[in-house]
């Protein structure tokens, strides 16, 4: 079984998006454009049974719509607010740390010199992948990985450093179920994931490992038409969702929520 969500944090982007970090050669994204395709993603969370949590656009954090960076949630356990890698992410963390304390009455954090961006954290059931990218370092790593153990959860690193054309370790992958990730040909033969059952990413639809499993269906970005006929062949109800103009500033679709 895997586990159900019954909220999400979500954040619209601010009028200023397009000024947020990109390495991304697709243009500048069109602000009402994002919009547009944010209500729909959200729509889609509650069709889900997600009821959303909504924070406010703000204009002094570009990149603060991408909400899946600034915490790692266990709904029985508690949450962990990160330190985001990049400098001009660093405030984002606050709004987020402000709506989960409604819900979770003692919040960890990830403390200096550690960083971490939780689209680099892939849980898989009991077990959690951690990327070490250009956003988290191995202390940061540490840190999650420690705050996880006593609650029975293990972990394993990964370096994507040398893996191009990925920001975050999810950008590559997804767990569907507890055994079963969706991977990019750069990833399926790293130790980590051996003797898991994967997915794998056809050439050329790279963007599209980044899905999400929301209870009964699976989130995917619209343009991986082999990927779409792989998940359906594994018998999954899909959300097919454009995500084109966060693309444009290396978001994928999970980033564009944190889900508890
Ligand atoms: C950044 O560079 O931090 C943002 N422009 C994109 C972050 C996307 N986050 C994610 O994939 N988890």
């Amino acid at each position: 079984m895997f586990s159900r969500f019954t909220r999400a944090i979500v954040r619209p982007p601010a009028r200023n998006f397009a000024d947020g970090l990109t390495t991304a050669d697709l243009g500048t994204p069109d602000v009402d454009r994002a919009l547009t395709q944010h209500r729909a993603y959200c729509d889609a969370l509650v069709r889900h049974g997600v009821q959303l949590v909504m924070l406010d656009a703000d204009p002094r954090y570009p990149d603060a719509t991408f909400v899946e960076d600034t915490a790692l949630i266990r709904p029985d356990r508690g949450a962990i607010i990160t330190r985001p890698g990049a400098a001009s992410r660093a405030g984002e963390v606050d709004a987020v740390a402000d709506a989960l304390r409604v819900h979770f009455s003692d919040l960890a954090r990830v403390t200096e010199p550690g960083t971490l961006d939780a689209g680099d954290v892939c849980e898989a059931g009991d077990h959690v992948f951690i990327g070490i990218s250009q956003r988290t370092n191995s202390d940061g790593a540490a840190q999650l990985a420690a705050w996880l153990a006593p609650f029975g959860i293990t972990s394993s690193t990964v370096d994507i450093r040398d893996v191009p054309g990925i920001l975050h370790l999810k950008s590559g992958i997804a767990a569907l179920e507890p055994q079963r990730l969706v991977l990019i040909d750069a990833l399926v033969d790293h130790p980590a994931f051996a003797g898991y059952d994967v997915v794998r990413v056809p050439p050329g639809e790279e963007y599209g490992a980044n899905c999400v499993r929301v209870n009964d269906a699976v989130f995917v970005s619209a343009g991986q038409p082999q990927l779409e006929a792989q998940l359906r062949a594994c018998g999954y109800a899909l959300e097919v969702l454009e995500m084109g103009e966060y693309r444009k500033m290396d978001g994928g679709l999970s980033c564009l929520s944190l889900r508890f």
